[in-house]
């Protein structure tokens, strides 16, 4: 299966919508889970998956991306023709960056056409989920389809930010609308929409050529939801996989979210937290790989005025030291320092962050390396976290510069 396919990760765009944690990074780069970043759980997929040769098509802010492959994912063997490459833009087809998903792959064509690949698996950096690869492309080339794309339900009033299709008996896309006003429903299934999870199976002879002519298209925003998929669909050779009922080796666990937003991201964290989280991370044969510094173990210490550290349903990394205060429902991430009496709730602590005596954190999340003073209360009143913080619809605070309380 290597050698006659290759992956492409798209994992460029701005993100906007995770702002402020992108502010700085690239989305794909943005810490997950406690010790992850968000890109590792597709290349994970690859990995368990047997695809091991690999473009990730970087552009925006990719500079601790671009480490983070280096650092955590550099395991692949060249002499076997293996690999996980960063691709910047090179304006190898004119002056422009990507200008948009399709631009990214059509602006790389040259890469494909050298690999003697027959398939090529296009991806998203940006989704959280696992998932075996392999039966989807099994799927693709018994179907002889030019196009296959994974599909899933979803509530019928959650499709708008989804390309949303219609498929006939034979799982065959008959429509194709990329994030419509009014999301057409399942037959039969009036508040459900089948979307796509913008991952895509190609038969690379059906990709170069759709490329191509979209590249010459003035009209064209040069996505693939909005361009690419709607074309093809047209010559009846796209077909749709559902995702979840897959035969594949491991059980899949039908969990996949697009974590665009930082309500959606910061759920995504929490699920982490259920007593039975929706998303197995502890499965052996299944591991999330991810760049890993050496650190101490983390610990609870009791404090000089005597309080215990504590931490209560929560994700506790290497280096953290909770001393004298409190963790709960939370996520911590490594070398994370709790401090005397202070409280943390229902939160993210990114890397390095400390949160001095006496705070109380409520629903936030606190970028990489923030000090929070002693005395701190945030999560609790509102109105005044929305002048100082970033607050997020669902009431989500976001702290992402330590300059925020001078
Ligand atoms: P979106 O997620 O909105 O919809 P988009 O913002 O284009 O699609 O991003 C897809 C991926 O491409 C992301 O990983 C992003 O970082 C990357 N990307 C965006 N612009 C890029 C560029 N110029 N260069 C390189 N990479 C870029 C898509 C589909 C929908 C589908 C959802 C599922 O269009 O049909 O339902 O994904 O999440
Ligand atoms: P992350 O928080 O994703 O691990 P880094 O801590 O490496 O990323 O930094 C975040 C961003 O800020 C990176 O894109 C990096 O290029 C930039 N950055 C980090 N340190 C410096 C610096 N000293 N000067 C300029 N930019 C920096």
């Amino acid at each position: 299966m290597k050698d006659e396919t290759i992956t492409v990760i798209l994992a460029g765009g701005e993100g906007k919508r995770l702002s402020p944690l992108t502010d700085n990074r690239a989305k794909p780069a943005v810490p997950f889970g406690g010790k992850y970043r968000i890109i590792d759980f597709t290349l994970a997929n690859c990995l368990h998956s047997g695809l091991r040769q690999i473009l990730v098509l970087t552009q925006y802010k990719s500079h601790s991306l671009q480490k983070h492959l280096r650092d955590g994912w550099s395991i692949f063997n060249p002499e076997l023709g293996e690999y996980i490459t960063a691709v910047p833009p090179q304006m190898r087809t004119g002056d422009s960056w990507y200008q948009g998903t399709a631009d990214a792959i059509y602006q790389n064509l040259y890469l494909l056409s050298r690999s003697a690949a027959k398939y090529v698996v296009v991806l998203s950096g940006d989704h959280i989920y696992r998932m075996d690869y392999a039966p989807m492309l099994k799927h693709h080339k018994e179907s002889g389809a030019e196009l296959t794309v994974a599909c899933m339900e979803v509530p019928r009033d959650e499709a708008r930010s989804f390309g949303v299709m219609a498929v006939n008996n034979q799982f065959q896309v008959t429509q194709f609308a990329e994030k419509p006003e009014t999301p057409s429903a399942i037959p039969n299934k009036p508040d459900s929409s089948l979307v796509s999870m913008g991952i895509y199976i190609f038969s690379i002879d059906a990709l170069i050529s759709s490329l191509e002519s979209d590249a010459i298209n003035p009209h064209s925003s040069h996505d693939f939801g909005k361009d690419i998929i709607p074309g093809l669909i047209d010559n009846q050779s796209v077909f749709a996989y559902q995702f979840g009922g897959e035969e594949g080796r491991v059980s899949q666990d039908a969990y996949w979210r697009d974590v665009g937003t930082i309500d959606a991201y910061y759920q995504s964290n929490m699920d982490l937290l259920k007593v039975q989280p929706p998303l197995q991370l502890y499965q052996q044969d299944w591991p999330i790989r991810t760049y890993e510094p050496q650190l101490p173990p983390a610990r609870t210490v009791s404090s000089a005025a005597g309080n215990e550290g504590i931490f209560i349903n929560s994700i506790i990394s290497s280096g953290v030291v909770i001393s004298g205060g409190s963790a709960q429902n939370s996520i911590l991430f490594p070398q994370v320092t709790i401090e005397n009496s202070a409280v943390v709730i229902n939160s993210i602590l990114f890397e390095g962050v400390t949160i001095g005596a006496d705070s109380h954190l409520e629903n936030c999340i606190i970028d990489k390396n923030v000090n929070i003073p002693p005395g701190t209360i945030i999560g609790v009143n509102k109105k005044q976290d929305k002048e100082r913080f970033h607050v997020s619809e669902n009431g989500v605070v976001v702290i992402s510069a330590p300059q925020q309380f001078s």
